[in-house]
């Protein structure tokens, strides 16, 4: 039977090999990798192009109001368009819930955002700000359905208490499930923005230091430790800090069940973007803020040597105007500015050049961090995340030659925090299950064409976890901690 499409000549890349073959692609599903797949009823020549797993964009926020009630700019139809474009083929959009409301409901509201509109197969993490005991009985249904992995915030209003933390960690621990953190101490951050307003420094710049390093290595200090107690695996979103990726190091040496992923703001940008003329710095307000140069250089090392999983936009896209950053008005302080920075079009760009083109990264490991490591932590492969027999044919086909200064994105966004920057190797085409997404600057799909992801319990094979002593029946006189 003739393949549906062969991708001919191209340099095969995935999380441990680059090799020339062609792929044949049979009902979505890549059925033949081999020298020559001559049989096909639609051909592209990927001559010249790097052949790898589409991205796989596992933190961005998309149709989701903000803690302040602020929805973002993209919906799943500009947000998805808007990530295919940077090379994604699949992405996992938080679904948040709101206090009082059920998971079920929660999730109802993101399945009639998400299924007219995504051209990218989806999947959630839950978000989860209200966790009563009736919302933790619905945690392993919620688990059922496929969504595996939900997130917990350590600060802001809905944040958990470490009581309220350790039961969520210890639900999600049973039945295989993957907590996400969002790590900073609450009280320290609270504390210190209270000293800065107090002091009259409200301008933009000041978010950076209201919300000092410290806040995050103690909060993530703390998640690990309440993770190993609960004996549940953690994986803490958007580490800023290097003392924050030196406990993720340590506890996985120990074979903690610890993952952890940085973003490109804290790799490209520097808390001197917020201190712009006027309002400018409010376009780079992100939590935890952006950083400095040296941060930059170890979070790279950390990126290099394993600790950091992935690189993820944490897309948070709120426009430059009162609908998004200025919700509150323009003449307010930090805090009352929308949190978050756009991305999700630049990051697998900006890694790529900034990353392999000038050897910080192998190429194999960009497929790692762009695409396979996501698949592997969040339960989607071998369907996904990698260029093998039978998996999903989502695939991103790049040119490693072409430069662009970057500028507007596909995005429903009206700036870039990246404009101006120059980036070498760009994706070409993005295939999803062997449907072209966009192919040479086209938008092909329909909205709608995407589909929802059933995502499998995270695989701890290799991660034994750290043990308690109090845990050990010969160390805790056989309590009954059942
Ligand atoms: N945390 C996120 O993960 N995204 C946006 C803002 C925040 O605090
Ligand atoms: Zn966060
Ligand atoms: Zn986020």
């Amino acid at each position: 039977m003739p393949h549906d499409l062969a991708i001919r000549g191209g340099t095969l890349a995935t999380a441990t090999e680059t090799y020339q073959a062609d792929i044949g692609i049979r009902d979505g599903r890549i059925v033949t990798i081999a020298e020559a797949v001559t049989d096909a009823e639609d051909v592209i020549d990927a001559t010249g192009r790097i052949v790898m797993p589409g991205g796989i964009e596992a933190h961005c926020h998309i149709a989701q109001e903000s803690g302040m009630g602020v929805m973002t700019s993209d919906d799943f139809q500009s947000g998805s368009i808007s990530a295919a474009f940077g090379g994604n083929s699949c992405f996992v959009p938080f679904a948040a819930q709101k206090t009082g409301q059920s998971l079920a409901e929660t999730l109802e509201t993101y399945d009639a955002r998400a299924t007219p509109k995504s051209v990218l197969d989806w999947s959630y993490h839950l978000i989860l700000t209200d966790p009563t005991a009736d919302v933790l009985n619905e945690l392993p249904e919620v688990f059922a359905k496929g969504i595996t992995s939900f997130k917990v915030f350590m600060t802001y209003a809905t944040r958990v208490s470490d009581a309220q933390f350790l039961d969520i960690l210890s639900v999600a621990g049973k039945h295989g499930a993957l907590t996400m953190v969002h790590a900073e101490n609450h009280d320290m951050l609270e504390w210190m923005a209270r000293r800065m307003i107090e002091g009259g420094n409200t301008a933009p710049r000041y978010h950076a230091p209201s919300r000092p390093g410290l806040a995050e290595e103690e909060a993530i200090n703390r998640a690990i430790a309440l993770a190993r107690l609960a004996q549940a695996p953690l994986f803490i979103v958007h580490v800023s800090t290097p003392v924050g990726a030196t406990l993720v190091a340590n506890a996985r040496a120990e074979g903690g069940q610890v993952w952890a992923e940085t973003c490109p703001q804290y790799l490209f940008l520097t808390r001197d973007d917020l201190d712009r003329p006027g309002m400018e710095g409010a376009k780079y307000i992100c939590s935890p803020p952006l950083r400095d140069t040296p941060t930059q250089a170890a979070l790279w090392q950390h990126v290099q040597a394993g600790t950091l999983s992935l690189v993820s936009s944490d897309h948070a896209p709120y426009r430059f105007d009162d609908t998004g950053k200025f919700s509150n008005g323009r003449d307010v302080d930090f805090r009352r500015i929308s949190n978050g920075m756009p991305g999700i079009e630049m990051r697998l760009p900006l890694l790529f050049s900034e990353g392999v083109n000038r050897g910080r990264i192998s190429l194999n490991q960009f497929v790692a961090l762009s695409s396979t490591n996501a698949a592997q932590i969040y339960g989607m492969l071998p369907r996904k995340g990698t260029l093998s027999i039978g998996a999903d044919a989502d695939i991103a086909i790049w040119d490693p030659q072409e430069t662009r200064i970057a500028g507007e994105m596909h995005d429903a966004m009206d700036y870039n925090p990246f404009a101006g920057f120059e980036v070498t190797g760009w994706p070409i085409t993005v295939l999803g299950r062997g449907r072209r997404i966009v192919d040479q600057g086209e938008l092909i799909a329909q909205p709608g064409s995407g589909a929802f992801v059933k995502r499998a319990p995270i695989d701890l094979t290799g991660h034994p976890g750290q043990p308690v002593p109090e845990l050990d029946p010969t160390q805790n006189f056989k309590a009954d901690l059942s």
